[in-house]
């Protein structure tokens, strides 16, 4: 590893001068938080926008923008390095492990240069747990959803899957252009968690699916900001009143197609032993949001854990299948597995 004040500094490109279709997203400017009256308009905010689109900005998020600057540098270095080192962080990918390096497809069948290829997302999941805790008895909460509830299921001493990535994908030559049936770098899904944060990113390649007219829009970078979705966990602790957001990555724009776009994203996910049931809330009774895909179903409430383990199982089968083969499956019961077009 080079030592830690060898690493360069990462350089962003600018942002495409290509008028795209713009997603229209709401900004969260976090400036306000901390007083009571600040915070009741921020959560009005946050409601319309996990409801509406399911995409916001964050700004004022709170990490100085140093910080972010060192962890796209470190990014950066770590795929700088050799391919023998990558190699030592190998997950069980087979088994739903996915902490490590992570290339497109098995490592056995990964090409040896990080160069462009089909589908080429380089990943490296870092998780953050101090250290990892034996697995405990699923816990059911709990009386009515207090305000301090969602922090409560992502406490810094419980274990969870949550994980700080840094994700390459690799620019592509003009002939591999020419060859790709969908023009995508990764395919329509759903993310895991609660939310997942995607640091300004200036290569526009990311594309939101609106729940209202199921059209693909691009997600525009914005300084400083962080973008933010909502994904499967979220939608399943309350009964679908906030719904999992389809996204997908694109070939970037012609005058951004030169370029390797390196991403830094937070995947949050609440501790594994929560299960994963609708919570008692009056906001949700109030809107009728009462029962999700498995209590609706009389299918057993999977927990956080066993959800994710075999989501990320069936999302690398069908990675090694390639394509859409294994789209609809049953992964979960009472939830399909699914890639959108
Ligand atoms: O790279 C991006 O902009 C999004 C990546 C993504 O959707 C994912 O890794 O789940
Ligand atoms: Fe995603």
């Amino acid at each position: 590893m080079p030592h830690a004040t060898q690493i360069s500094q990462y350089s962003h490109v600018p942002e495409t001068k290509e008028d795209l279709d713009w997603a229209d997203l709401a900004n969260i400017d976090l400036s306000t938080y901390g007083t009571d009256e600040g915070n009741a308009a921020l959560a009005q905010q946050l409601i319309e926008a996990v409801r509406t689109k399911g995409f916001f900005y964050v700004t004022n998020f709170g990490i100085p923008q140093e910080k972010v600057d060192r962890q796209f540098a470190l990014g950066q270095a770590f795929y700088e390095l050799p391919l023998e080192e990558k190699l030592k962080y190998v997950p069980d990918l087979d088994n739903g492990e996915y902490n490590g390096q992570r290339w497109p497809h098995h490592p056995a069948r990964a090409r040896l240069t990080e160069g462009a290829h089909r589908r080429d997302r380089n990943i490296c999941r870092v998780p953050l747990r101090k250290s990892p805790r034996p697995p405990q008895p699923p816990h059911r909460p709990r009386p009515r959803a207090a305000p301090d509830f969602f922090t409560k299921l992502h406490r810094w001493d419980t274990h969870d899957e949550s994980h700080l990535r840094y994700m390459k994908y690799g620019k592509f030559s003009p002939d591999e252009i020419a060859k790709l049936d969908d023009g995508l770098w990764s395919g329509g899904h759903t993310d895991l968690g609660t939310i997942t944060l995607l640091f300004r990113q200036p290569v526009a390649a990311l594309q939101i699916r609106e729940h209202e007219t199921g059209q693909w829009k691009w997600a525009k970078p914005l300084d400083g900001s962080l973008t933010v979705n909502t994904c499967d966990a979220l939608s399943f602790l309350t009964g679908g009143y906030i719904k999992s957001t389809i996204h997908r990555v694109a070939l970037p724009p012609a005058d951004q197609r030169h370029v390797d776009r390196l991403g830094l994203l937070y995947f949050s996910r609440p501790q594994n032993d929560v299960v994963l049931k609708t919570i008692d809330s009056p906001v949700l009774q109030r809107a009728g949001f009462t029962q999700n895909e498995f209590e609706a179903g009389g299918h057993p409430v999977p927990t956080m854990g066993e959800f994710t383990q075999r989501k990320q199982k069936w999302q690398q089968a069908k990675a090694k299948d390639h394509q859409y083969a294994k789209d609809g499956e049953e992964i979960v019961p009472g939830f399909k597995g699914q890639y959108f077009k």
